[in-house]
């Protein structure tokens, strides 16, 4: 962990979206969080039909990344 210490809060999720059923939903998904401020990454997949979310604590909650992408149209499964 030494590589990135100086990113602290730096951390990285896999959301389970059910609805995301094809590459248009995979667009939707990544615009929709890459332009939010605090997101470092996201990558959305049709086969796993799941987003990797790598974002920084301090800046954004899991909590919005998910209303966000319910806003969209693609709830986070739990
Ligand atoms: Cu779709």
């Amino acid at each position: 962990m030494s590589d990135i210490s100086d990113i602290q809060n730096l951390r990285q999720v896999t959301l389970q979206t059910p609805d995301l059923s094809c590459s248009h939903c995979v667009k939707t998904i990544q615009e929709t969080l890459g332009s939010l401020d605090g997101i470092t990454s996201a990558s959305a997949s049709e086969d796993t039909k799941s987003v990797d979310v790598e974002f920084d604590e301090e800046v954004i909650s899991l909590g919005k990344i998910e209303s966000a992408l319910r806003e969209v149209g693609y709830p986070v499964q739990r």
